[in-house]
């Protein structure tokens, strides 16, 4: 089932963000439909808050579901090491229509829960480093324009506010 994705400005994303505690059919449900999500968006990534959801869950599939090995899923994850930097164009899902550029590791390693409730880990660099940490940010409130510098990031707010007042958000 498809879930609304919700955008900058509702409050359930910046709600802190709670462990899941056990596997539920409720949150095998809830995996299925933020993959479901994230396909049809498109997109290459998607936390549970921006579905409504304050847990700690994050699919990834930088493919978009071309990939046979499918999505990867992240229950309680957590940052096993972050490295480099890196400067690259990034967007989010629940900012339509705005990119920026974003300073982030250059390769990150993450270990969490999948599906089945074994620990996996993701070890990623380029995009994927990239996707993991922005996931990551969406589990702990933040969005990719709190992680700009003061000009830029008042750019989008403002004009997301504007757009946000016509109607348009
Ligand atoms: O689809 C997405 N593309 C993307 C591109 C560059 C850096 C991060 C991302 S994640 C984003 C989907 C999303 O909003 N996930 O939270
Ligand atoms: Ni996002």
């Amino acid at each position: 089932m498809l879930r609304p994705i919700l955008r900058l400005g509702d409050s359930i994303l910046t709600e802190p963000t709670r462990p899941v505690e056990a596997i539920t059919p409720a949150i095998e449900a809830l995996i299925d439909d933020m993959v479901e999500t994230m396909y049809a968006a498109p997109g290459i990534g998607l936390a549970a808050p921006q579905v409504g959801v304050s847990l700690r869950i994050f699919v990834v599939d930088l493919s978009v579901g071309r990939d046979p090995a499918g999505p990867s899923v992240m229950i309680n994850p957590e940052f096993v090491l972050r490295e480099g930097m890196q400067l690259e164009e990034e967007g989010c899902l629940s900012v339509p229509g705005f990119t920026a550029t974003v300073a982030r590791p250059k390769r990150v390693v993450v270990s969490g829960l999948d599906r089945h409730g074994d620990t996996h880990q993701l070890d990623g660099t380029g995009l994927l480093a990239r996707a993991l940490q922005h996931e990551m940010d969406h589990l702990n409130s933040c969005l990719f324009v709190d992680r700009l510098r003061g000009i830029s990031r008042d750019l989008i707010v403002r004009k997301i506010k504007k757009l946000s007042k016509a109607g348009k958000w």
